[in-house]
């Protein structure tokens, strides 16, 4: 090998030793960012996690307020025992009054739920109108409200969201009965629901709605949804349109018991007067297997375990659903003797 020959091997061994000396230190240095950023990438959401795991309330840490309207009916006292019972089963410390059918307790109620730092107020209002002040106060001290069962007039934005019936359907499945038990139309009345509360303003809406043009409602009255309300109504009505009535709709079971109470007494045979209800509670189921009510529309009180349930998603922070409302049905005669057995209310 000549010098030059020499120098040519010497140079490519020499730069085949520089590379080979390069490449693990490239190695390590291209692989050192990956390895750092791994269990950076990694602790990041467990960091996040955590402070939220800690925080998340369960029933048990949930306090809920509900200042119940009234015992006005057997809806309503099913109500109170759906509520009761969800909290009892799934251990919420549930903070119960009953305003007897006064719109001012149900308010002094909130207040004090409000001072008390409640987590959730739930509300079944009395009447629609005349809560923006009280859903305000809760709204500034940060505790969301869930208005259930009747509705309110107030602007969605003072309150979280809706749980209940839609009683303008209720009110339109009604009038659909009253279409069908009088195809020639007649002339009926009205016994109507507490003045002013959603319930009663929805059903009358939807019932005028639906109801065909041959049946005039020659009267309507309240009859505040009690039976001790109802009775004397139905017995003015009987009085002053004595054998003009063909059909009556009433508002709620309780009431028709009264009416049939009064009916009774002036003498009046099961359907001599047509009459559909609402509630479908076992009253209700009662007066049809005595065919003194041809159709009653269904209303569903058991709302406690999807109250509580939406509270719990509240607190925590979870969006929920501003408008649910409840599937129901509508029950005739003929099997009510069938469904007594189990129903729940
Ligand atoms: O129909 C009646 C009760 O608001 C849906 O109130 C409720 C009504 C129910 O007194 O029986």
């Amino acid at each position: 090998m000549n010098r030059f020959k020499f120098v040519i091997v010497m140079i490519v061994a020499l730069s085949m030793l520089l590379s080979a000396c390069q490449a693990p230190a490239a190695a390590p240095v291209a692989e050192a960012p990956a390895a750092e950023e791994a269990p950076a990438a990694e602790e990041a959401p467990a960091a996040e996690e955590a402070p939220a795991e800690a925080v998340a309330k369960t029933y048990a840490d949930l306090t809920v307020c509900y200042p119940q309207l009234g015992a006005e009916s057997d809806w309503r006292t099913a109500n109170t025992a759906s509520f009761k019972e969800t909290a009892e089963q799934l251990g919420v410390n549930l903070i119960f009054s009953d305003a007897q059918q006064k719109q001012e307790n149900q308010i002094s109620a909130m207040r004090a739920c409000i001072q008390q730092g409640v987590d959730v107020i739930a509300l079944p209002p009395v009447v629609e109108d005349g809560w923006d002040a009280v859903l305000t106060e809760a709204q500034d001290e940060g505790i969301p409200v869930i208005i259930v069962d009747r509705s309110v007039s107030a602007d969605k934005s003072l309150y979280a969201a809706h749980i209940g019936s839609d009683m303008v359907l209720e009110g339109q499945k009604a009038a659909d009965e009253m279409n069908k038990l009088l195809p020639e139309g007649g002339k009926i009345i009205e016994l109507s629901g507490t003045t002013g509360s959603g319930a009663a303003v929805g059903r009358a809406e939807g019932f005028r709605m639906n109801l065909n043009d041959n049946i005039e409602i020659i009267d309507s009255q309240t009859g505040n949804f009690t039976t001790a309300e109802g009775k004397p109504v139905m017995e003015a009505f009987l009085k002053k349109y004595a054998g003009e009535i063909d059909g009556a709709f009433i508002h709620n079971d309780n009431m028709a018991i009264g009416a049939v109470e009064a009916m009774k007494a002036a003498g009046l045979e099961p359907g001599d007067i047509k009459v559909i209800s609402v509630d479908g509670t076992r009253g209700g189921f009662q007066l049809m297997i005595d065919n003194w009510v041809q159709a009653d529309v269904e209303c569903n009180p058991l709302l406690g375990p999807q109250v509580m349930e939406m509270a719990l998603t509240l607190v925590n922070g979870g969006t929920v659903d501003p408008e649910t409302l409840t599937n129901e049905t509508v029950y005739y005669p003929e099997n009510a003797a069938e469904l007594l057995p189990s129903r729940q209310y």
